[in-house]
């Protein structure tokens, strides 16, 4: 298949872009390195040591003898030059990762929220209009997010696949009709992926676009097969109060031996899912597209649920480190149920990743790797959801600075 991977020098596209190209699919990345930039604005880098784009490309053209092409493109705002490519390219399949994917980062100032809502929305709908305009009939595969459904809004029922049965009383007797499951995001950066689901319904019924959205759990690990091939191929690991995701910032904390940051009680339930499984459910998602005509097609991109405070006591008594309560930064429940439905996936034939003690080791061993590379000042939350908020600034004296 011919691919394109919208967002493939990203933590989730890297890695995806390698895993199809090596199963002999034609790939070319699209990408405008708007990450490697929030980066410099951070002042923050990527734990693990990651090459330039094309340093990268080259690596892997030595390692596998494969070409992947680059086109280094903003979404959001060059129309003329997406459509020209997706007019040129003619694939069979797109990938869409680029969007901004931070909640923190999201809400953050005013500037990042509409960064956040200028830069996801209008990149998911240029490609929806380049697809409508040049008549290319591409399985388009999202990335889309478990935060669209919220947390703890059904209780303790599973949360469907995108789609919710509901029974309408009318003076006519009972209506059943499947809508889309309730938006319920819990940050400026979820609230993108609800606003992104309306835009898949619509393309798809106006203009027969086939669509999947993959409502993706948190990822977790780093490396896969490929990106493991070679130094240069190496995978990113975010760490900072922004970009680093819970388990992946846990592996690295007990590393440098900083206190693991809960977040309140820790008592809040997360959907996640291994960047292996990540990769290959990409895979399973555009060999299985829907067909024109078909509602978006939405599976649950996840393999397990976690309380993060389970997590914390599991890394903590490995490690060896303490586990810090902090003054939770978000806007969230304290505590949640979540029972995720994943069985089309399943269907599809994957075999999900769980965590292991195997996959923690892992994750610890790069994060021991390369932890001179950490700023310790940079791994605290400080992006708060609304003004005044307590933070964890005033415990900050308390942590240990770097205890590597
Ligand atoms: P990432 O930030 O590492 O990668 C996103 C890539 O998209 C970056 O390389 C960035 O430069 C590019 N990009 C952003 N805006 C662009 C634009 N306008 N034009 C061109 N390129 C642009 O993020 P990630 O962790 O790889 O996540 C990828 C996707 O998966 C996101 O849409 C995210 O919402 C979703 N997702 C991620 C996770 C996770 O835990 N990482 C979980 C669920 C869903
Ligand atoms: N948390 C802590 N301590 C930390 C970091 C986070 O307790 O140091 C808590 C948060 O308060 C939250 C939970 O852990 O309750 C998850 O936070 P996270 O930063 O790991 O994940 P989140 O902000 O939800 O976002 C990530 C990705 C996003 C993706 C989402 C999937 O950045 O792109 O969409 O996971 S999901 O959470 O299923 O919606």
């Amino acid at each position: 298949m011919r691919v394109l991977v919208l967002g493939g020098d990203g933590f989730c596209g890297w890695p995806t872009s390698l895993y199809l190209s090596d199963k002999g699919h034609d790939v070319t990345i699209l990408d405008n390195l708007s990450r490697r930039k929030i980066d410099v604005d951070l002042e923050v880098e990527s734990l693990t040591p990651i090459r330039p784009l094309g340093e990268r490309l080259r690596a892997w053209k030595e390692v596998s003898d494969r070409e992947i092409g680059f086109v280094n493109i903003d979404i959001a705002t060059e129309y003329d030059r997406l459509a020209a490519v997706v007019a040129d390219q003619q694939p069979d399949a797109i990938v869409h990762f680029a969007e901004q994917r931070a909640a923190p980062y999201s809400m953050r100032t005013a500037a990042t929220k509409r960064y956040t809502v200028d830069n996801n929305i209008r990149a998911t709908h240029n490609l929806l209009v380049a697809l409508v305009e040049t008549g290319v009939d591409a399985a388009l595969a999202h990335l889309g997010t478990m935060g669209v459904y919220g947390y703890g809004w059904s209780g303790s029922a599973p949360i469907p696949e995108g789609y919710l049965t509901v029974k309408v009383t009318t003076p006519d007797g009972e209506l059943e009709r499947e809508i889309l499951h309730p938006a319920n995001p819990g940050s400026v950066y979820h609230m993108t992926k609800t606003l992104d689901q309306l835009l898949f319904s619509f393309y798809a019924k106006n203009d027969g676009l086939r669509i999947t959205d993959l409502h993706q759990g948190i990822v977790w690990g780093t490396q896969t097969d490929q990106t493991a091939r070679d130094v240069r191929l190496i995978n990113r690991f975010d760490y900072d109060g922004d970009y680093g995701t819970v388990l992946n910032r846990f592996l690295m904390q007990a590393a440098v031996g900083h206190p693991l940051t809960v977040h309140g009680t820790g008592g809040q339930t997360r959907a996640f899912i291994h960047i292996r499984d990540t990769v290959r459910c990409i895979e399973l998602a555009i060999e299985n597209p829907p067909q024109s005509g078909d509602r978006p097609r939405v599976l649950n991109q996840v393999t397990e649920t976690h309380q993060i405070l389970d997590l914390a006591k599991m890394v903590s008594d490995t490690m060896g480190v303490d586990i810090a309560y902090l003054p939770n930064p978000r806007r969230e429940a304290e505590a949640n149920d979540l029972i995720v439905t994943n069985d089309q996936f399943l269907a599809l034939g994957l075999e999900p990743t769980t965590l292991s003690d195997g996959l923690l080791a892992e994750g610890t061993e790069i994060a021991r790797r390369y932890r001179d590379r950490a700023d310790p000042s940079k791994i605290v939350s400080r992006s708060v959801w609304r003004q005044g908020m307590e933070t964890a600034e005033d415990l900050l004296t308390e942590l240990p600075a770097d205890e590597s």
